[in-house]
């Protein structure tokens, strides 16, 4: 069955925002979780992940679940620990108890961001190399996978896993060229997850079918997801700002770029 009504957490985010506007036009009707208060949106849920109660009611009744919400750059272990490892267990916890059968959950490059950047003419990176966490905060996403392949195997809870690269407006680095998701794409890549079959827990890169990609979009592909966006378009403008990557500076090695020498720290 096609899910309809869909719980979007994190949806006064970033993503979420651009979700707001764009899933809709799916056929969706979303129901919006997010500890800060979404202006013009009185319906929307105000609670944090770490109320299990206001969970338990957010899931009730819904076909499933696009869960964004969560610290999304580096932040002190305590505060991920919160958030994101306790926030993610304490929604599967309460999509189970409600039945909810779908889940995708929005992990991100930096569970593999330790993971070195393919040079020309190697092969692009499975979805099957090994966890790298680059911060605590990847390790949360890889966290989140492992606690999706837990709740499939145990408990029958489907999710698609998708990991995320840079999805903004457009792409604001030559790194971003590599892995950007255009909002079309993500809007694209959440109905495949959503509607695809058996999905059991799939985990996929999420991306837009860039010139430069780093990353195997074939377990993405195979959910019924047809890119229709390349960063390429905004590549000689970023080259000639800042030049080519360079394989030698450890800021360009590795998957999750500067998340591996300087992370962005969230903002508290
Ligand atoms: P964002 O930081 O703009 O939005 C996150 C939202 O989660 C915020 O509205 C915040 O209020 C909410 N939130 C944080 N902790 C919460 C808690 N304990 N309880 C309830 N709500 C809480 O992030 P963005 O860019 O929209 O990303 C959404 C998700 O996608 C995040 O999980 C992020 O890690 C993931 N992601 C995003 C990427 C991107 O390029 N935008 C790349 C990779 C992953
Ligand atoms: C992420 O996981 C972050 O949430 C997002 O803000 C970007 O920094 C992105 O990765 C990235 O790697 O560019």
């Amino acid at each position: 069955p096609v899910p309809r009504t869909v719980l979007l957490t994190g949806a006064a985010g970033g993503l979420g925002t651009l979700m707001r506007g764009l899933l809709p036009a799916y056929g969706y009707t979303l129901r919006l979780f997010d500890a800060t208060p979404i202006e013009g949106e009185p319906e929307a849920i105000s609670a944090d992940l770490a109320d299990k109660e206001a969970l338990r009611e957010a899931v009730r009744g819904v076909d499933a679940v696009i869960h964004l919400a969560g610290i999304s750059l580096e932040a002190p272990f305590e505060k991920i620990l919160r958030s994101n490892i306790e926030g993610t267990y304490n929604l599967y916890e309460a999509a189970r108890e409600e039945g909810v059968g779908r889940m995708v959950f929005a992990s991100s490059n930096h569970a593999v961001g330790f993971t070195p950047v393919p040079a020309e003419g190697e092969p692009l990176i499975p979805v099957t190399t090994p966890h790298r966490p680059d911060t605590f905060y990847g390790l949360s996403k890889s966290f989140g996978e492992d606690l999706a392949q837990l709740y499939w195997d145990l408990h029958g809870v489907e999710t698609v896993s998708v990991r995320i690269g840079s999805c903004f407006m457009e792409p604001s680095s030559v790194r971003m060229l590599s892995i950007w998701l255009s909002p079309g794409d993500a809007a694209r890549l959440f109905h495949a997850a959503l509607t695809a079959g058996d999905v059991g827990h799939t985990v996929v890169y999420g991306s837009s079918a860039n010139t430069r990609l780093w990353w195997d979009l074939t377990s993405a592909r195979a959910l019924g997801y047809d890119p229709q966006d390349d960063s390429e378009q905004y590549a000689e403008k970023l080259v000639a700002e800042h030049g080519e990557l360079d394989p030698d500076n450890p800021d360009h090695a590795n998957l999750g770029g500067p998340f591996c020498t300087s992370p962005p720290q969230w903002p508290y």
